[in-house]
């Protein structure tokens, strides 16, 4: 944040609010770390917080401090709208644009008339806030709320709660510390956050090693689906309806499915297409090491977008079609994605 941004924040502040912060919709363990690291903070500094979230989530970001004062709006709509309305401050989180929270929040968002404060470090950030703390070069946004909480107060009143949310976030974000937007300073600030508290590996465990039998079997599956385009540095998953109905598939199974591609040896960019036949949908992530943007090539061609290497897209043709497109569109980016 530059100094002016800073002092509004502090100014802001300086009053007492009832701050309504909020993730994007399916929060990840990023979105749902700052969220409850923020609430931590402001509810520290005196301040009325409570996050809403847009829908529900995984089980296994629900063991974080405070998360049990967490509102879901599309469950609790009445309780949530209501904080919405009172509402002195809202903190947006981990996203770019309003439309992110869903059509059904996003409309309760535009009628809100509170100042907001955006923290966050997608590309494009929209411009709906009174102050907007968008930084892509940033790890995650734990790591924005560490350092927004350095800037306007200080780190020392970050104890133990607000340490496991945003060590939590930093170390989903990073994929374990290996993205490229690991920094030094990332490391340090995570550092810093086990010296407050942060349980390091027990985090690590809660978040990553609860596969269920269905789930691992699903991989099995997907890996069997994947298409390896060695000439193009690229590999793709595809999953049908049929095969995730096969393993009982429940939301966030197939969570980081994507990343299997790029751990073969080569191969750049990686994609996933799973069916949402309820949607009439396929829903795709993409992944890629290096120059490569799956930010743009999400955007030009999937109506989707997100960072440079990690982005996400969908599209309404069939499975099949939607694989001849995309082939299509490899040998059209032949160069980029051989150089
Ligand atoms: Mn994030």
């Amino acid at each position: 944040m530059n100094p002016h941004e800073v002092n509004t924040v502090r100014a802001l502040l300086a009053e007492p609010q009832q701050a309504v912060i909020i993730p994007h919709k399916n929060p990840d363990g990023d979105a749902m770390g700052s969220c409850l690291g923020l609430y931590h903070f402001l509810t520290k500094l005196g301040h009325n917080a409570r996050v809403v979230a847009p829908n529900d989530y995984p089980k296994f970001l629900k063991w974080m401090p405070g998360n049990n004062s967490v509102l879901i709006y599309e469950k609790q709509h009445t309780e949530a709208q209501a904080l919405l309305d009172k509402a002195t401050l809202v903190f947006t989180l981990d996203f770019n644009e309003l439309g992110r929270v869903g059509p059904q929040m996003e409309a309760a968002l535009k009628q809100v008339t509170a100042p907001m404060v955006m923290i966050d470090h997608h590309q494009a950030p929209a411009s709906y806030a009174k102050v907007t703390y968008s930084d892509t070069s940033m790890s995650s946004t734990c790591e924005m709320v560490y350092r927004f909480i350095e800037s306007i107060g200080s780190t020392s009143i970050i104890g133990e709660d607000i340490a496991n949310c945003l060590y939590a976030g930093i170390v989903t974000d990073t994929g374990s510390f290996k993205f490229p937007s690991t920094s030094s300073d990332t490391h340090r600030i995570a550092a810093e956050l086990i010296d407050k508290g942060a349980r390091n590996a027990e985090i690590h465990n809660k978040i990553f090693d609860t596969n269920t039998a269905n789930r691992l079997h699903l991989l099995g599956c997907a890996l069997k689906n994947m298409v390896i385009r060695e000439e193009m540095n690229t590999a793709y998953i595809t999953l049908s309806q049929e095969e995730l109905d096969m393993y009982q598939y429940k939301k966030g199974d197939t969570e980081g499915f994507v990343n299997y591609g790029l751990t073969l040896d080569g191969i750049k960019f990686a994609v996933i297409f799973i069916e949402n036949r309820e949607e009439g949908i396929i829903k795709i992530s993409f992944r890629s090491v290096g120059e490569f943007s799956v930010n743009e090539f999400a955007r030009n061609y999937f109506n989707g977008g997100g960072h440079k290497n990690a982005a996400g897209g969908r599209s309404e043709r069939s499975m099949e079609e939607t694989i001849t497109y995309f082939e299509s569109l490899l040998e059209k980016h032949k160069m980029e994605l051989t150089s």
